[in-house]
């Protein structure tokens, strides 16, 4: 079938908007037309020379299935769908229900193409471009996904909104609720509130914290950090962030959560814990981190987590509930776009403009 997609087509360069030919779903795929699709910081990642072929970007997909591939059960034409990321179902994390810790995420998820090298699209110029972004690549009117990272949600929702569900959101809550355990009446600082991070915020309202500290670089964040539940919001730029946090607790926090990957930042993260505590990390870590000799000291933690280690067929329609409830008012990050915007729709979020831009195909 034919496809309009945001194609990019060599590092660096911006989006264009092109016709390409999608194949069939294949065994185990669906193919989806998409209702929208969030931009996540990881999709920046397409401009470097990591794939090095043109590219349809795009993770946090949400559409109806179209079609099912041979052998496919479980999921049928008009399900309304969010996508998520992919694993392979049979090594032994995604076997004990860790499928972000999947043998094969990486190949699987940011090399662009399936497993054997091949993709479903070909250019207007007949040769192939990279569709298999987090086997979906969504940045498109249609995409080829797979039993395993569609997640079939209820009807009626508003679902050219859902697509953050899959990845930037599902992170920060997961982060939050599976890997960090956070508990009711304990005490947690968020580094960074976009998309992520204020998951991480609401997550902890969620999950009962009762000091919830945001810290950023960009006011307008910080104050939407504040109604989604942060207690307290600091400004990144000051230098003495982790001395404010030791004096607003008495003790430091039970939790840190990091998602800009600045190694200065993730030190100062370390450094506002109580003995105990546990800093979290979820950013692509942008150089080599320094602690103080006796950072980890006092039974201090870091742990290293990808996509809140979530299983998204179950974390997804929870974030639903509750959002249903009012709980969890993700829709307050979003500001959409028509596809064909997304150049301005990456600028927007890369100024701080726009938290999560959702691109409507
Ligand atoms: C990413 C997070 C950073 C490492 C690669 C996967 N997940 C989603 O954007
Ligand atoms: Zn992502």
């Amino acid at each position: 079938m034919q496809a309009n997609a945001a194609v990019l087509r060599t590092a660096g360069a911006r989006y264009t908007i092109e016709e390409v030919r999608l194949d069939d779903p294949g065994p185990g795929e669906v193919l989806v037309r998409i209702a929208g699709a969030g931009l996540c910081h990881t999709d920046l990642l397409g401009h470097t020379e990591l794939i090095g072929k043109p590219v349809i970007l795009g993770h946090e997909g949400s559409g109806t299935i179209e079609a099912v591939g041979p052998g496919v059960t479980g999921l049928a034409a008009g399900d309304p769908v969010v996508l998520s990321f992919d694993s392979c179902g049979a090594c032994t994390n995604c076997r004990t229900a860790h499928p972000a810790y999947c043998a094969e995420f990486f190949p699987r998820n940011l090399s662009g193409l399936a497993t054997d090298g091949s993709t479903p699209a070909t250019g207007p110029d007949g040769k192939p471009v990279a569709a298999r972004w987090f086997a979906q690549s969504s940045f498109a009117t249609h995409a080829i996904a797979t039993v395993r990272n569609a997640v079939r949600v209820d009807p009626g929702l508003p679902l050219e909104l859902l697509g953050p569900l899959g990845c930037g959101i599902l992170t920060g809550a997961g982060s939050v609720l599976n890997s960090l355990g956070v508990r009711a009446g304990s005490s947690i600082a968020v580094f960074g509130t976009g998309g992520v991070g204020l998951a991480a915020v609401m997550a902890a309202g969620v999950a009962g914290a009762t000091t919830v500290v945001a810290v950023d670089l960009h006011q307008s964040r910080l104050d939407l950090a504040r109604e989604l539940g942060a207690t307290h919001a600091l400004n990144g730029a000051d230098p003495d962030i982790a001395a404010q946090i030791l004096a607003l607790t008495g003790e430091g926090v039970q939790y840190a959560f990091d998602t800009t990957g600045v190694p200065a930042v993730i030190a100062t993260a370390v450094n506002c814990l109580r003995p105990t505590g546990t800093c979290g990390l979820v950013g692509v870590q942008q150089g080599d981190l320094v602690l103080d000799p006796m950072a980890l000291a006092g039974g201090r933690n870091l742990m290293g987590i990808l996509e809140g280690d979530a299983v998204p067929q179950l974390l997804v329609p929870r974030l639903i509930d509750l959002w249903q409830q009012g709980r969890f008012p993700f829709d307050r990050l979003i500001t959409t776009y028509p596809l064909h915007q997304i150049n301005q729709a990456e600028a927007d979020a890369a100024d701080g403009t726009s938290v999560k831009p959702v691109l409507i195909p």
